[in-house]
Parts: structure tokens; C-alpha cells; sequence
């Protein structure tokens, strides 16, 4: 990773990596996509409607540790680069401690509303977090890019609440405080665990597939486990 890039992401809160998958390998993560989203993949227990709706047709898929379900995801060439990125940036005692799917079916047009990841963790005395948000799809404003707020790293985590029925969590930000970022398929966004985000819906019919991989160090990890936090949460099953 070049030092302009992480001196991006130390300065503010998030920073983009292009092309970390060539076309070939994009197909091969989009193939394994589809096979958890159809179900071909078991996702018992670890799917939900991240936008909180009890309607038959879901708005944000969210498929939590994927690489729990089909291991071997995490040696897969995604896990693999990313995992020594996340150490260029913030040590060499990062590990994954979690990674998940969030997809945003045409037409379904629900935000992801702004939040920091920090606010759905446990407190942790290491703050050191990083996820890589890559996009299997190209992502623009109107399908579903991600927007961060800069230097939002720097700030206290601000008051989040959860948004009903075990939807997102959400605090105050406007899209006029943040920055979007369009991407095409293949290439990722790296964001502090504190760095505030957001994404509209996507309004469009496009296909906005999402693959996130978070780490932090390895005692945090271990911390949480014992905690017994492992990012499963309660999951409100809507089938397969
Ligand atoms: O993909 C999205 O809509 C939201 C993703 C997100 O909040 C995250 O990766 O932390």
C-alpha cells in the first residue's frame, strides 16, 4: 500500500484502494455471493434485514461472517490481501474479527443510515479498527456508494439509536458533511471503525454487492470473544 494511501486514512478516516480484485477473481466472489444469497450457501442464523423491515421482499440483505459459513473464504485471495493491507495500516496485530455480505436489491432504495461502527461494538480499550468495504458491483450515489464524513475519526463517537425491529443503528450527519465515493467492481474503501458513513438506497436497477471485512488486534479480538460478542447478534431470520 503506498504512503499517500495510508496517510489518507490516518488523516481522513477512510481512503480508496483500486482494483484489488482483477475481473476473474470479481466473478469468483460474485459466484459464492449468489450462492449465500439464494441459499445454496446455508445462512441460517446469520441473515438479516439490515433496514429493519418485516416485509416478504428484503430491502438490505446483511449476511453476517460469511467466512464462518463457507471457510474457505478466509484464504481466499480477498482475505489474503486484505488482511496484510489492514496490518500496513494500522499494525501488525490485526487480524479479521469479523467479515459480511450488504446487499442492496434494485429498485429497494432504503439508506444505510449514518452511523460509526464503533457504536454497535462493545467498548474496547484498543480502538485500533479497520473495515475494507469492496465493491463487486460499480457503486455510484445512485445505487448505493458509501459516503464518510473526513477526519470523523477524530471525534467522540456521537449519540447513535437503534432505528426499530433489528434495524441499523443511526446518528446525526448530513450528506453535505460527507464525501461519496464511486468505485467500480473490484476496487475497495478502507474506514476507521469510528469514521461516520452512510449510503442511500439504491434506486436504481443496478445490483449493489457489497463484501466487508473488519479487523482489529488480535487481544481485541480475544477480548471480545470472551465477552461473548462474536458480531452474530440476534438475527431475525427471513428464510433459507
Ligand atoms: O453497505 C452499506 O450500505 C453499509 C456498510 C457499512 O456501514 C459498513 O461497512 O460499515
Amino acid at each position: 500500500m503506498s504512503n499517500s494511501i495510508i496517510e489518507e486514512f490516518e488523516r481522513e478516516g477512510f481512503a480508496t484502494y483500486h482494483d484489488i480484485l482483477n475481473p476473474t477473481e470479481i466473478e469468483y466472489f460474485r459466484n459464492i455471493y449468489e450462492d449465500f444469497l439464494s441459499g445454496t450457501i446455508s445462512t441460517v442464523g446469520h441473515r438479516s434485514d439490515l433496514s429493519g423491515s418485516e416485509g416478504k421482499k428484503e430491502l438490505i440483505v446483511q449476511i453476517m461472517r460469511p467466512s464462518m459459513l463457507h471457510p474457505p473464504l478466509l484464504h481466499s485471495i480477498l482475505h489474503q490481501k486484505i488482511n496484510k493491507l489492514a496490518k500496513e495500516l494500522l499494525g501488525p496485530d490485526m487480524e479479521l474479527d469479523f467479515d459480511m455480505l450488504i446487499d442492496k436489491p434494485p429498485f429497494t432504495n432504503k439508506e444505510t443510515p449514518f452511523h460509526q461502527d464503533e457504536a454497535y461494538w462493545i467498548d474496547m480499550e484498543d480502538k485500533r479498527a479497520v473495515s475494507c468495504w469492496v465493491a463487486l458491483d460499480d457503486v455510484t450515489k445512485e445505487n448505493g456508494c458509501m459516503w464518510y464524513v473526513p477526519k470523523s475519526h477524530k471525534e467522540e463517537l456521537r449519540a447513535h439509536i437503534l432505528t426499530g425491529n433489528g434495524g441499523a443503528m443511526k446518528c446525526e450527519a448530513r450528506e453535505d458533511e460527507a464525501k461519496a465515493v464511486e468505485l467500480k467492481a473490484g476496487s475497495c474503501t478502507f474506514h476507521h471503525g469510528r469514521t461516520i458513513h452512510y449510503a442511500r438506497g439504491n434506486s436504481t436497477g443496478n445490483r449493489r454487492r457489497a463484501f466487508i471485512l473488519n479487523f482489529r488486534s488480535k487481544e481485541m479480538i480475544e477480548y471480545e470473544r470472551s465477552q461473548g460478542f462474536n458480531h452474530l447478534g440476534d438475527r431475525k431470520e427471513k428464510q433459507k
